[in-house]
């Protein structure tokens, strides 16, 4: 069973899913977010070593802000605006090729980075920061961040976008997704009986992977509460110096570092 009510329907509201261009429409739409253009206004510069492109609804975009911030680095940020499809503009592309955010840019190597795992494990190498205590440890981190992808993100996401109105599934469709997503909490959460953290004892980006997902499973109608061990894992997450909750950390609009 779901639980809560389900928020505001863009679909109630007018809105037809259109893949997650409407994640800019809910940002625009019914938090009266201003369209942004890519750029930085008022003249102001590039101060920090790091670009995130993204926008602040996106988990993956906000994966790597908090990989950024939890190691200590500042970022500027500029806002992706997908209901205009500026993620699809061939400025954008030639950056990013599959057209999405995130993309990390980073101005001292020169590269231009897709992919929020693989985003996680070049910072790691970069920073020298959360990429495991051992080769064995970076290997485990890199395998959790593949599981992720493929047990656990798409359900958590796809019962988000359902209840945010931004999908329309039929209901065996939503159970499946609410099964499958708490199969693998519950992996997640019994993995983490007497661990502080899913690989060794350090944060690692395994951490910080998952965490950018099962932080929007509440949204989806995931109850957290049943999984103490991945709750006591969250409320570790958090208090690590650094840490910053999706709504606060990446800005709603660009903005330089
Ligand atoms: N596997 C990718 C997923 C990225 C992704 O799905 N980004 C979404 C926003 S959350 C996006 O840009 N969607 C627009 C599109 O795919 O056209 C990652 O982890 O970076």
């Amino acid at each position: 069973m779901l639980n809560g009510p389900f928020p505001v329907s863009l679909h109630q509201a007018g809105f037809r899913w259109n893949g997650f261009r409407l994640l800019d429409a809910l940002a625009a739409n019914m938090l009266d977010v201003s369209n942004t253009t890519l750029g930085f206004p008022g003249g102001s510069t590039m101060t920090s070593r790091y670009t995130l492109h993204g926008i602040w609804l996106s988990g993956p975009a906000y994966k790597v802000g908090l990989m950024l911030a939890l190691a200590g680095e500042t970022f500027n940020y500029e806002h992706v605006n997908l209901r205009a499809g500026e993620h699809k503009q061939p400025g954008f592309v030639a950056k990013q090729r599959f057209g999405q955010v995130p993309l990390l840019e980073d101005s001292k190597t020169g590269l231009k980075l897709a992919q929020s795992a693989s985003i996680l494990q070049y910072l790691a190498e970069q920073t020298g920061k959360f990429g495991g205590g051992s080769a064995q440890e970076a290997i485990e981190a890199r395998e959790w961040t593949y599981w992720e992808f493929d047990r656990l993100a798409m359900h958590v996401y796809r019962m988000r976008g359902q209840r945010l109105g931004l999908r329309s599934l039929s209901q065996p469709i939503v159970e499946m997704h609410f099964a499958e997503g708490n199969v693998a909490l519950k992996v997640l959460d019994d993995h983490l009986a007497g661990r502080d953290w899913l690989v060794g004892k350090a944060l690692s980006i395994a951490d910080i992977d998952i965490y950018g997902v099962v932080s929007y499973a509440p949204a989806g109608g995931f109850v957290l509460g049943q999984y103490a061990n991945l709750s006591a894992w969250m409320k570790r997450i958090e208090s690590q110096p650094g840490f910053k909750p999706n709504d606060q950390l990446l800005p709603k609009a660009t903005q330089a570092a």
